[in-house]
Parts: structure tokens; C-alpha cells; sequence
């Protein structure tokens, strides 16, 4: 059951589609206006739980800290922060009487879980046009389902998005790309995709190419694509101005960007120089801006990651006039500066500020940008998924962006930014999964390794551990220090931990559909399914991963393992590319140990976990023949396979259901080959 409750009059973000009942009162929370806010508050029990909230610092539950949510480009995820790149209005309350709450606002929301008062949970809107739902359910994955249903459909990102892919902020030239692949190729390593960072393109223009270092760049495109890898290229939010540049001149002609109060074209900087943002609240711009797209698909492109759209500004030439102003009045000082002024003038110029200078024309309507701020990299996205529907209809292309909202989900899939190479991010990428998951985005990842700061080989081999179980599997990195798995002594033991990724694709798949077509989440805490036992409610460094694996990565660093919590006996099973072991598993706690190149699973009984043999690239994969490792119970386990075509939207989704019993394996599907794996 769901409830919405309207205030002021908002404007549609476009997150819920489902008609949904309107309220006039809310019994859930009190309610307290001021000037400019209206504050939603109720009292947390000493045992009350809160999950959600999408792309956040700190643990799975939510509890014991404040959000604000205001998408902001962040580099450093330190648990301090209360923004990170994403507005993820959604989270529930799970205590004796759980409901979930959905505060659909385009500006800023501050969520105070018990920060303020640990028994207190407030929720101020910054602004008086807004929405909120209040979902009801007897658990929270029935709160999940509704709230998942009325915001439609999650993104269906296509199979070889699921492989391994490779980035970097550095990769200069075309000499660079074929290097990364041939290293890959040559050591057999599986890889499906090679993203390019800025450098593809002429001085950071949008929809342009660089030719003096990618000359010729469909040949490029071509050749990688023999080889079975995809290019994948960034696309920034903002434009460079600059006459005769096309995208500036047809930008400005049509009017498709942001402007300043009194009309003219707002002007920032971002990695081009001076930049125009354009408008994506408008539909004018969204569909000039999608078609632009075009310019890549022909030559050959079928992946695209949407950079910058918080949007990130760096400074407004007008902020950085008044700056140097002010710079100037202290230099009269001669170096002689009150600590306080010279802070003031290092913290003025920032993006806050920028936000309140430019507007939107939403179809009409003149918006102040931090009036619908979180609605920017959403609706940048959106224009992105629908330009390419209109270019190759029905075809599904990789699509992820960094900036996004609720909504968003049903267009494309979105990393987490520039994390760090510590290992507390591993454990943070681990405890986003299903915050993230739980708001309806299902293709999602973190930079393998971390984006900033240098990464050590072990960090890198523990990070690809929690990695090949990631629908987004990409090693990303913008340090000094290379992070390759071949820039490291241990090449084989990084490519048995990529050879699992590949034999555990018809199972990662099959989640992933079932979690798109049944609402449902791919990643779960195990509070979601053990809700009784005490331990697994409390445990944040371990995920159900689908109903039947549960995931337990190691995240610190010199230990040779972990320990693990079992809710209930289970089969761990150890694999390293084609090698695997398992070992039966009472309920309880375990000190595990894992070695460097391999994954450990633990299986829940009556379950199967189907793997592919090793391939070097998705379209190698035969979903045709499947190994089964069955911890059965009572001689009998189950599983549901979902398969499709993993390329065209219309459905060709196939449901197949693996028995075995008594040691003798069935498939609903007679095409599919078995094999028995023995599990002792
Ligand atoms: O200001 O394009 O998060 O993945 O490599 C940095 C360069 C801009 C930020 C992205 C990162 C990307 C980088 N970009």
C-alpha cells in the first residue's frame, strides 16, 4: 500500500509513475513549518533499523548520522560526508511496524537519522513543493516491491556489459587503447570493454573525436570490436563555448542552455574551458542533446558513460572576477592576512553558490537551478537513453551515468564516482550494493582498485573479489600509479579471479532478470532474510547475492581470510579460475581462509549454483552448458534460470528450471547440457 501526500505544488520529477493515492494527513510523522522548510519528525525505537538512501557513506543501516541530499561532485568518501554524487530519496524503517518513505523533492532534502537526538528521526525539506510517499508492507522486501513497482521497471543493461571492462583517465592515444587490449588478449585474460576517458576527444568538446591521437577512430572502433572488445566513451554534461564548435553554436542558436536571471548563457568552467550547461529540463534540449549520440552509434559505439552531471562546475568566470577582487583588496596587506579572511576567500569560490545563479526553462516554467538540482544528471541520462532508442530502437545499449535520481533507474545504471584505493572502500562499495538496489538500481559498480590514491596488488586482487559478483566489473583509476592487473607481479592470479566472473555469468545474469522483472534486489542484507537471528541482522560485511549465495569478501589488508557468519549451514565454495573446492559448513561463525586468487560463495541448501566454462569475452560463453555445484537438501536442490537474448529490449526472457535429484540433473530446457560438480 502506498499513500502520497502533496504539499505546495510540485513539480512532476518524473520518479513515481504508478497513480497512487493522494492523503491529506500523515499519521507516521509530526509535521513543523518554518520560513523556508517543513521538518517531518518521529520517534525512533532503541531497535529500529533504517536501510536505503541509495549512494551514501557509512553502513547498511542508515542509522546514527545525517544525508543531505544534494548531488555533489566528491572525490573524497570519507564517512564524514553527508553528499555523494546521487539524490536516493528512498529508506525504510525497519522495526516492528516497518514502513518506507519517499521524499520526492528536485532540491535539497536533509535526512537526521538520530544524529541530532539518537531517538529522533527528522527529515527537512528545503523548500515547499513536494511529495511524499509513505510505503506500509509486513517486511521490508514487500515495502521494496511496492515502492519498486510504482517507480517502474529497472534499466536491462545487455549481457557483454556484463564482462570485464578496463578504464582509465590516462589512456592518450590509440597506441594506448591497443596496448591495454593487446596485453589482455595476449595473456588470455578475459576483457569485453576498453572505456575512454577525455582524451578521445578534441580538447574535451562533446560528440567530437580527436584525430591527431585516434585518427581514423571508427577504424578503431572496428578493429577493437574484432577482437570482441567494446570502446566505450565518457560523455560530459557541459559544452565548450567556443563560435564555431557545433554543439556550442546550435546550443546557443536554439536556446538549449542554462541562462543567467536576465536571459543570457550561463557561463562556467569545466575540463573544455568556458562551458555552457545545457538545459536538460527542457524537452527542446533533452531531444537535440540525445540526438547527438548518433554521432558515436555510427561510428559503431554501444556504450556510453555519462561524466559531470551533477553538474560539476569548477567556478563561474563571474564568482572567479569577484574572487580576484578580493584577492586583490588583501594583497594591500602584504601578506599580512587575518586566518579567517584568508579562509573565507579560499572556501569562495565553490559550486553552492554557482547554483542559485542560473535557470532552467522546464517547458515553460523558469526554474532557479537549486531549486531542482538533483533533477540535472537524471534528466541528462534520460535524454541519453532516449536518443539512442530513437537511433537503434528496441537495442540495448550500455548506460551509466554518475549524477542521478530516482527515476533514473529505468533509463541506465550509474558507478559511484572517485572512490579511493583504501580498503574501507571495499567495504563501502559492499554496503551500497543493496542501498543502491533497494531505489531500483540494479546496473551498478565502484572503480575496481579505487579512482584516486594508489592502489597496492593485494587491494586490487581482495577489491576483484567483491568485484566479479558486481554487475558493473571495472577497473577504473585516474592515479599516478598504474593498476592494470598486468601492471602488477601477479598477472595469473588476477586472471583466475576474471575466469570466475566469466563461469559465474548465466547465474549473475539470471539475478539480475529476476531482480528487474520481479522488482526485486539482486544484493540483500541478510537482515532481509534471517530477520530473526540477532547476528545476521547485525552483519554488514556480508550480502545475499539472489536468494541462494551468500557473498563475503575479504576487505582488510595481511590476512590470509575471514571470519564469516553462517545464519544456517551451508557449502562455501572456493573457486580460482577452472579449480573449485567446497567444504560443508555448520551454522555459526568461521575464520575462512581465502587465498589471493580466489572467490569464496557460500551456498544455501537446496540450492544449485550453475557456472559456464571460462571464456575470454562474453560472446564466448555457452549458456548451453552449464556445471552444477548442488548443496542439496534431503538428495534434492533447485534452480530458477532466467535467460534472454541480453541484446533487444523486447522480451525473449526464458525461464529454466534446473533440478537434481538423487544425483541425476534435469533441465526444463533440453538443449542445456549438464554436468554434475561433486560437492564433497
Ligand atoms: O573531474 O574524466 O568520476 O571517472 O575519470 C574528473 C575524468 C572528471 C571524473 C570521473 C572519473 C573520470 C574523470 N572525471
Amino acid at each position: 500500500m502506498i499513500r502520497k501526500y502533496t504539499f505546495g505544488n510540485p513539480l512532476d520529477t518524473g520518479a513515481v509513475i504508478q497513480n497512487v493515492p493522494e492523503v491529506s494527513s500523515l499519521n507516521e510523522f509530526s509535521k513543523t513549518e518554518t520560513e523556508k522548510e517543513v521538518i517531518f519528525s518521529c520517534k525512533l525505537n532503541e531497535k529500529d533499523k533504517i536501510y536505503g538512501l541509495g549512494e551514501t557513506v557509512r553502513g547498511i543501516n542508515k542509522r546514527g548520522w545525517i544525508y543531505e541530499s544534494y548531488a555533489t561532485d566528491d572525490g573524497i568518501h570519507t564517512e564524514t560526508k553527508k553528499s555523494l554524487y546521487c539524490a536516493h530519496n528512498f529508506f525504510l524503517i525497519g522495526s516492528d511496524k516497518p514502513f518506507g518513505v519517499f521524499a520526492d523533492a528536485p532540491f535539497k532534502v536533509i535526512f537526521d537519522f538520530g544524529y541530532t537526538k539518537s531517538d529522533e528521526l527528522n527529515m527537512t525539506f528545503c523548500g515547499k513543493d513536494f511529495k511524499l510517499y509513505i510505503i506500509e508492507g509486513n517486511t521490508p522486501m514487500e515495502i521494496i516491491k511496492s515502492f519498486r513497482k510504482a517507480i517502474g521497471q529497472s534499466y536491462l543493461a545487455p549481457f557483454w556489459s556484463f564482462g570485464f571492462m578496463q578504464s582509465r583517465w590516462g589512456y592518450k592515444n590509440a597506441e594506448d587503447i591497443r596496448r591495454v587490449a593487446g596485453a589482455f588478449r595476449r595473456n588470455a585474460v578475459p576483457l569485453d570493454a576498453v572505456f575512454l576517458d577525455l582524451d578521445y576527444m578534441d580538447g574535451c568538446r562533446v560528440f567530437t573525436t580527436n584525430e591527431k591521437d585516434f585518427p581514423n577512430f571508427p577504424s578503431l572502433v572496428r578493429e577493437m570490436k574484432e577482437e570482441n572488445i567494446r570502446l566505450v566513451p565518457i560523455v560530459d554534461a557541459a559544452v565548450k563555448k567556443e563560435e564555431g564548435y557545433f554543439v556550442s553554436d546550435e546550443g546557443t542558436a536554439g536556446n538549449y542552455f542554462c541562462k543567467y536571471e536576465d536571459g543570457a548563457d550561463y557561463i562556467g568552467c569545466v575540463w573544455p574551458g568556458l562551458t555552457y550547461f545545457p538545459d536538460f529540463l527542457n524537452k527542446d534540449t533533452r531531444n537535440w542533446f540525445g540526438a547527438k549520440y548518433k554521432i558515436y552509434t555510427d561510428m559503431g559505439i554501444e556504450g556510453f558513460w555519462n561524466d559531470m552531471n551533477e553538474p560539476s562546475i569548477f567556478y563561474s568566470q563571474k564568482k572567479l572576477m569577484e574572487f580576484l577582487d578580493a584577492a586583490e583588496e588583501l594583497r594591500k596587506k602584504d601578506g599580512d592576512v587575518d586566518s579567517w579572511e584568508f579562509f573565507k576567500l579560499r572556501e569562495d569560490v565553490n559550486t553552492l553558490w554557482d547554483y542559485k545563479e542560473f535557470y532552467h526553462n522546464a517547458d515553460g516554467k523558469k526554474l532557479r537551478h537549486d531549486r531542482v538540482h538533483n533533477l540535472y544528471g537524471f534528466n541528462m541520462t534520460k535524454c541519453a537513453a532516449e536518443g539512442l532508442e530513437k537511433i537503434q530502437p528496441g537495442k540495448r545499449f550500455l548506460l551509466f551515468s554518475r549524477s542521478s535520481y530516482i527515476g533514473m533507474h529505468r533509463y541506465a545504471g550509474i558507478w559511484t564516482g572517485d572512490n579511493q584505493s583504501w580498503w574501507s572502500h571495499i567495504l563501502l562499495e559492499l554496503q551500497q550494493l543493496p542501498s543502491l538496489n533497494m531505489c531500483g538500481f540494479l546496473y551498478i559498480g565502484s572503480d575496481i582498485g579505487g579512482f584516486n590514491s594508489n592502489a597496492t596488488e593485494d587491494l586490487v586482487l581482495r577489491w576483484f573479489a567483491l568485484a566479479v559478483f558486481v554487475p558493473l566489473m571495472r577497473n577504473h583509476n585516474g592515479s599516478d600509479r598504474d593498476q592494470e592487473c598486468f601492471s602488477f607481479q601477479h598477472l595469473n592470479w588476477f586472471k583466475k579471479l576474471i575466469q570466475v566472473r566469466y563461469r559465474l555469468l548465466p547465474y549473475l545474469y539470471s539475478e539480475y532478470l529476476k531482480a528487474v522483472y520481479n522488482a526485486d534486489m539482486m544484493f540483500k542484507p541478510l537482515a532481509f532474510l534471517f530477520s530473526d537471528d540477532e547476528i545476521a541482522c547485525e552483519t554488514e560485511d556480508q550480502l545475499m547475492l539472489g536468494s541462494d549465495l551468500m557473498i563475503a569478501p575479504v576487505y582488510r589488508q595481511n590476512t590470509q581470510g575471514r571470519t564469516v557468519y553462517l545464519p544456517e549451514d551451508m557449502l562455501m565454495i572456493l573457486l580460482s579460475g577452472d579449480q573449485y573446492t567446497c567444504t560443508p559448513m555448520k551454522q555459526g561463525l568461521h575464520y575462512v581462509n581465502v587465498p589471493m586468487h580466489s572467490v569464496p560463495m557460500f551456498l544455501r541448501k537446496g540450492s544449485i549454483l550453475p557456472l559456464a566454462d571460462i571464456a575470454e569475452h562474453t560472446g564466448g560463453v555457452n549458456q548451453n552448458k552449464l556445471s552444477l555445484i548442488c548443496c542439496t537438501e534431503q538428495g534434492h536442490a533447485f534452480y530458477e534460470l532466467y535467460r534472454d537474448d541480453g541484446v533487444s529490449k523486447t522480451e525473449s526472457l526464458e525461464k529454466i528450471e534446473i533440478n537434481n535429484k538423487n544425483n541425476t540433473a534435469e533441465c526444463s530446457d533440453k538443449e542445456i547440457k549438464l554436468l554434475l560438480l561433486s560437492s564433497e
